[in-house]
């Protein structure tokens, strides 16, 4: 059964089981979330996004420049593509997530997408996501859906797991190593995880198209280059946010997530950052 598209309470099919291991490990990984035609359809937004050089498109491939591939990322690109503004309100993802966080309301925060080309070099830097967005609360989540097949080897996510628990803050910066973020005088350096693989509890699914891992903000992940030679690593992550979340502009966060429109310790809620799913 697929997730999306078969039913009308998500947890119904995923089971209370998944929230458990969500809250657990700080990410899960659920199978065949999202329908074969879907996966077709962010596969060509996406192109139109990253083959035609769009303005909000970041290239990361400068930490190894001169070897071969290339890591890009989007950033806000529903506003501009009417499939991925419906994909990303009006399917039950907002449902599915507001039930993992066990939240009353869920508001969309912002959309990107993540390619790695074949033989692309530059690892994801280990990071936390919610030091480089103005957030407070629990109630921050990634939907990181496939769009290949996905191995460690071809740049697949890893995650320490447990890390969302551990009450610290890690500076965020920027993943080609250049335009550092505006330091944040209370967080630290990310640890040198890559140096010591087997101190951490890293967890990571290899993955098929359609299957998506969902993560919370503040737990530490990263990935590998993708190493493969033939086959691409797409993937399509939704940023959520639930009831327990404000709006907080401390320094350091990526400039263009700053809202005039907001008040620092109130809700999100706004056109920028529309509420999306309420609990009936
Ligand atoms: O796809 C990647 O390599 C990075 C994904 C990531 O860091 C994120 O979605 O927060």
């Amino acid at each position: 059964m697929n997730v999306m598209t078969e039913m009308h309470n998500p947890m119904s099919v995923l089971g209370a089981s998944k929230r458990a291991e969500l809250d657990r490990d700080g990410a899960i990984c659920v199978r065949q979330a999202v329908s074969a035609a879907d996966v077709e359809m962010l596969r060509e937004e996406i192109a139109f996004v990253v083959e035609r050089d769009s303005p909000n498109l970041t290239d990361h491939t400068k930490r190894n420049k001169g070897t071969s591939g290339r890591f890009v990322s989007a950033f806000k690109i529903w506003h501009d593509r009417p499939k991925l503004a419906a994909f990303t309100h009006d399917s039950n993802m907002p449902a599915l997530v507001g039930e993992l966080m066990g939240a009353d309301r869920v508001n969309l925060f912002f959309d990107q997408c993540f390619v790695k080309e074949p033989g692309t070099a530059d690892p994801t830097p280990w990071h936390q996501d919610q030091p480089f967005w103005p957030l407070l609360g629990n109630h921050v989540v990634t939907t990181w859906i496939a769009l290949d097949h996905v191995t460690r080897d071809s740049g697949g996510v890893e995650f320490v797991a447990g890390s969302h628990k551990w009450s610290r803050w890690f500076q965020a910066k920027s993943f080609s190593g250049e335009n550092e973020l505006e330091r944040h005088e209370a967080f630290e350096e990310v640890p040198d995880i890559e140096a010591d693989r087997s101190a951490y509890d890293i967890i990571s699914w290899d993955l098929d198209p359609g299957d998506m891992l969902v993560f919370n903000g503040m737990t530490l992940h990263g990935a590998a280059g993708n190493a493969s030679g033939d086959k691409r690593r797409r993937g399509y992550a939704i940023r959520y946010t639930g009831s327990d979340v404000v709006y907080d502009p401390r320094p350091g966060c990526t400039q263009s997530l700053y809202s005039d429109a907001l008040k620092a310790g109130g809700p999100l809620d706004g056109s920028e950052y529309p509420v999306v799913w309420r609990r009936s």
